[in-house]
């Protein structure tokens, strides 16, 4: 909990660190609630720091000291102080080497923050990053201090059979009282977050991997034994990890054993310790029965991300924390590479876009709008963001887009071979582009230090005389908390043209001849020349969303419809028939807005129309084209959010579409359902993604016959993929058989927690009357727990950010039962609590009655005592 004035921490006050520790020994003696640290620390002066005085440092939270020494003698009062964050031993060595050895206590049991050493169901486990470890014991805790670990853990015997930490067995054995120890040993200098150790009672699935340079590698996947029926699709996609990042970067695992661990409470996803990666089980179990085609594919994707950064992030590692997106901008874009190539490219870019434009967007449109690389902050867990994460993905997907596959691997390459071993800056990883390349990214760089989604303002001409299209883009961005002005940014925009029969358009650009292009937008106002254009072509613009950027183009609903038919670039053939709807929902909201009768324009019935009757081999794309723009995506672009108006007219498009195409909408179902439980080929993944999106509309009709069909898919269903999509719209209808499918479901996977999860969001994200009803009445459910990440997710998250209607309700009773929440959790665990805030933060984008009720629960909160600084910094930077 916070003192007075949460203290902020700034990137330019940035030094190297006065000390190093060359290595660490820790022994754990380990229990529940008594754990005994010993930890001894080889430590001398940093060369490179400039600071004088002779005094240390330490940084430790929530330890209760037994002893410590300097150089084997004992330390009294007099020598050190301690207050809440450090130890600060007055004078140590400055000449030589020496050794801190510390002696320290800590309960795992009672910490619910889920940060340090803490109780997973009857597994103790570690997360260390951001600042964890000095939860555990006093440590020099940052990303800059590299050290070689030798860590020796003992425990009781029958409770804590399986004792892992980080790195390579080097020696175990029995001690008295049914006691045993084991000791590891990680060969590689790390900072202290990628420091991790399990024990429990745990099953250990084992398999292996030989890499390129033909070493075998043991892989291994600890879980609780109900869950050993459910670790082959991470153990493949741990293969598939591997081999991928071999073939596509050139990248060896390099110690002998790869170990992940599945826990049930986590406050993310997953964690890429050193040789034993810790992850939610939401990341690692998957049955056919129990999972569904997205949780396999982002289970794969997690799988990746947390091994690929193996190499970025733990080899070559982040000097503060400012530089987070250094490790995870990159190793996303890693990970999205990966799935894409596992998958299909164009789908997953889909996803990827319309993940970054509903939410990243938003954020960057918010008061905890930052640039990707922050330069200040009070509390470091609050930056693991989808600005950090998700916009630095594009950053460093836009040095691809400018480089060329060939010249960014050829960055890639140097990045790793200096940086190996070493704890780096983003401006290291430009660096070696640059170098590699021999070209210059100065301006690029801007894309780090700047906040907000830029916006370009696109206008076209043709001169049929001079058989030349004009094209004017203006970049502007719009202001961020201290940021009021931008400088242009270095945007790389790819487009291509289309002839009237839909063809790609041939033209003629600085002299060459050419069928798309990637132009440099450089400065506030650019203008291009195409020539030889015989006739007007159709502008295809940002194709493959080659910068994450909001686009100002006026364009018909006819020109919109001709591209959803004809573009090449997938991603902009699905952006088409977004576009299209988005502009038929504005309008119907404006009709909304004036008491008018709502009439679906006909080009828009034509549009899905053909695209039902028509071939398709990606079937999931095909279902991707079918689904309408998510209701925050519409809420983004809109000047003040309409929760209601919004709803109310995306519904009324879906069930006019599901009137109108009733016949197609079975056709469709009826071709592509059947029983493929247990196959994960992109065809059976495909052809339950399109069924399923056919089965959306049709549970528009409300009639018995779509009732009929919905029920039978429900009951019928052999996989998680048919009976949730089954749920869901039965959820979010008058379904006379909801109370019992509901009732049914919960019965058929009560002991199945990650089931119960979807139990439990379903519920909470339905638009349905009463749903806020259900919300409290869940919340008293056996089975919600407020110390559980996924189950909190689930309710409150659900709850507060996929359900736009019911939180939003005009008289602030969501406002007021998620700042309720918040408080309990703060105490509980303030990362989880801050994420919850964040549903709050965009304030003002709501009309002022809602705008004055959520500002009344931000400064409740802010008001109250004994807030963590994690909710502090999310609430107080809201209001501000
Ligand atoms: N580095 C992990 C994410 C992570 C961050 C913080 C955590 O605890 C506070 C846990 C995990 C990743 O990117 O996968
Ligand atoms: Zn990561």
């Amino acid at each position: 909990m916070r003192d007075a004035t949460p203290q902020t921490v700034y990137l330019k006050d940035y030094t190297p660190p006065e000390y190093l520790i060359d290595s660490v020994e820790l022994d754990f003696d380990l229990d529940a609630q008594h754990t005994q640290v010993n930890s001894r620390l080889t430590m001398r002066r940093n060369p490179e720091s400039a600071a004088a005085g002779v005094s240390l440092v330490l940084t430790g939270e929530e330890l209760e000291l037994i002893s410590i020494q300097l150089d084997g003698n004992p330390l009294t009062e007099s020598d050190f102080t301690i207050n809440l964050e450090t130890m600060t031993i007055q004078q140590v060595p400055q000449q030589r080497a020496f050794v801190i050895s510390i002696e320290n206590r800590i309960n795992p049991k009672a910490n619910t923050a889920l940060e340090g050493l803490y109780l997973s169901s009857s597994m103790l486990c570690t997360q260390c990053e951001a600042q964890g470890f000095r939860k555990i014991t006093w440590f020099l805790d940052r990303p800059d201090v590299m050290t070689r670990f030798k860590t020796t853990l003992s425990a009781d015997k029958t409770q804590y059979p399986v004792l892992l930490s980080n790195g390579n067995k080097i020696g175990h054995g029995d001690l008295a009282n049914n006691r045993h120890w084991v000791s590891w040993e990680d060969p590689f200098a790390k900072p202290c977050y990628l420091f991790a150790l399990v024990a429990g009672q745990l099953e250990c699935v084992s398999d292996s991997f030989t890499t390129m340079s033909g070493r075998e590698i043991a892989l291994e996947i600890f879980v609780e034994q109900h869950n050993v029926d459910k670790c082959a699709h991470a153990m493949q996609s741990l293969k598939n990890a591997m081999r991928w990042d071999e073939d596509s970067y050139g990248l060896e695992y390099d110690l002998d054993l790869y170990m992940i661990v599945a826990v049930d409470h986590f406050n993310m996803g997953a964690m890429e310790n050193k040789g034993l990666n810790v992850f939610n089980t939401k990341f690692v179990l998957a049955r056919p029965d129990t999972a569904t085609d997205s949780d396999y594919e982002h289970i794969e994707g997690v799988i990746g991300h947390e091994y690929f950064h193996n190499w970025s992030g733990n080899r070559v590692t982040c000097r503060d924390w400012f530089q987070l997106s250094l490790k995870e901008g990159f190793t996303v874009f890693r990970d999205q590479q990966f799935t894409g190539d596992r998958t299909s490219q164009a789908v997953k870019r889909i996803q990827d876009v319309n993940a970054l434009r509903t939410r990243q967007f938003a954020e960057d449109a918010s008061p905890l709008a930052h640039p990707i690389r922050p330069e200040a902050y009070i509390e470091i867990n609050n930056f693991y963001t989808l600005t950090v994460y998700e916009k630095g993905a594009e950053v460093v997907r836009m040095l691809q887009t400018l480089l060329g596959a060939e010249g960014f691997r050829k960055g890639c390459d140097l990045y790793f071979q200096r940086h190996d071993g070493q704890a780096v800056t983003c401006e290291d990883f430009v660096n070696a582009m640059e170098a590699a390349n021999g070209v210059e990214l100065s301006q690029f760089r801007r894309w780090y230090s700047q906040a907000g989604t830029p916006v370009l303002t696109v206008s076209q001409h043709y001169d049929a005389d001079a058989q030349q299209l004009h094209l004017t883009i203006q970049q502007s961005c719009p202001p961020t908390p201290h940021q009021p002005d931008k400088a242009p940014l270095h945007i790389p925009v790819k487009l291509g043209l289309l002839a009237a029969d839909g063809s790609p358009a041939t033209f003629v650009i600085n002299g060459q001849q050419q069928t798309d292009i990637t132009l440099n937008l450089t400065e506030a106002e650019q203008s291009f020349v195409f020539d030889e254009l015989a006739e007007k072509p159709v502008l295809s613009l940002l194709r493959g969303f080659s910068a994450p950027v909001n686009l100002n183009m006026p364009r018909s609903l006819e020109e919109l419809a001709f591209l959803f038919k004809h573009d090449s670039d997938t991603f902009n053939r699905w952006e088409a028939g977004q576009q299209l709807v988005v502009q038929v929902i504005f309008g119907l909201i404006e009709d909304l807005h004036n008491h008018l009768p709502l009439h679906l324009n006909a080009l828009v019935v034509e549009a899905f129309h053909s695209l039902l009757n028509a071939e398709a081999d990606d079937l999931s794309y095909q279902a991707l084209l079918l689904t309408l723009p998510d209701e925050s995506y519409l809420a983004g672009q809109m000047t003040v959010i309409d929760v209601d108006a919004i709803h109310h007219a995306r519904e009324f498009v879906k069930t006019t579409l599901a009137h109108a195409l009733e016949d197609d909408f079975n056709r469709v179902y009826l071709i592509h359902h059947r029983d493929e439980s247990g196959k994960f080929d992109a065809d059976a993944i495909g052809r339950r993604r399109l069924k399923n999106a056919c089965l959306s509309y049709l549970s528009q009709l409300e009639s018995s016959d779509s009732y009929t069909l919905i029920l039978a898919q429900f009951e019928q269903a052999h996989n998680m993929t048919d009976q949730m999509a089954a749920l869901s719209v039965i959820v979010n209808s008058q379904h006379p058989a909801k109370a019992s499918c509901l009732d049914k479901f919960y019965q058929q996977w009560q002991q199945e927690a990650l089931v119960i999860d979807k139990w439990f969001a379903l519920q909470a994200s339905s638009y349905m009357p009463n749903t806020f009803a259900t919300v409290q009445a869940l919340m008293q459910h056996p089975a919600f727990d407020m110390k559980t990440p996924n189950r909190v997710r689930a309710l409150i998250g659900a709850f507060s950010q996929a359900n736009p209607v019911h939180f939003h309700a005009k008289d602030g009773e969501g406002y007021r039962f998620l700042a309720d929440q918040v408080l309990a959790l703060n105490t509980l665990n303030p990362q989880i609590a801050s994420r919850m805030v964040t549903s709050l933060a965009q304030w003002r984008r709501y009309d002022k009655g809602r705008q004055k009720l959520m500002k009344q629960q931000l400064q409740r909160i802010v008001m109250t005592e004994q807030l963590s600084k994690d909710v502090y910094e999310i609430a107080s930077k809201s209001l501000a």
